[in-house]
């Protein structure tokens, strides 16, 4: 009975660690989840974050804005071919998410960009990010901070902004 029962607690804390890292929020009609950023080695002031956004209404929405109190200024970016040169530029009008859709920032694609970071964020520290959606407002989330790749740092540091 008493393994049972250790066997069953186990489980459950099993269960329980990933998805304290893997923080899904539900706000209205979007799910928010797999929102993390990467580290920055070296107090670097620049660095990128990554979600993905379930839009599950009939109608679409944006990402208007971006803010956290580590970062002076986020942007949210798309990058491109051109020319065969990566490119990125920021979205100033926002991010439109498609309605019944599931829009993925992701390495090589729409991410957001943190300038001016205040401090030096660190492999599996969480920080909350606000994210403001058109006519739905805004919704604080949970980052979990993971370590960056040598081959992304260095296409990272190419870019000028
Ligand atoms: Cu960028």
């Amino acid at each position: 009975m008493i393994k049972i029962i250790i066997v069953v607690i186990f489980g459950i804390l099993l269960t329980e660690i990933p998805s304290a890292f893997a923080e899904k929020n539900t706000f209205k009609t979007l799910v928010i989840q797999n929102f993390w950023i990467k580290d920055n080695p070296f107090n670097h002031p620049m660095t990128a974050g990554y979600l993905t956004i379930h839009n599950k209404s009939n109608s679409d929405t944006k990402l208007i804005a971006v803010s956290s109190s580590i970062a002076e200024r986020i942007e949210i970016h798309q990058m491109s071919m051109d020319n065969d040169i990566m490119k990125m530029r920021p979205l100033k009008d926002g991010l439109i998410i498609p309605a019944n859709a599931i829009t993925y920032l992701k390495p090589g694609d729409f991410h957001l960009m943190f300038f001016g970071l205040k401090k030096q964020v660190a492999p599996m520290e969480t920080h909350l990010i606000n994210l403001t959606f058109q006519n739905l407002g805004t919704i604080a989330v949970h980052a979990l901070v993971k370590p960056s790749e040598n081959g992304e740092r260095l296409n990272h540091e190419k870019h000028n902004h």
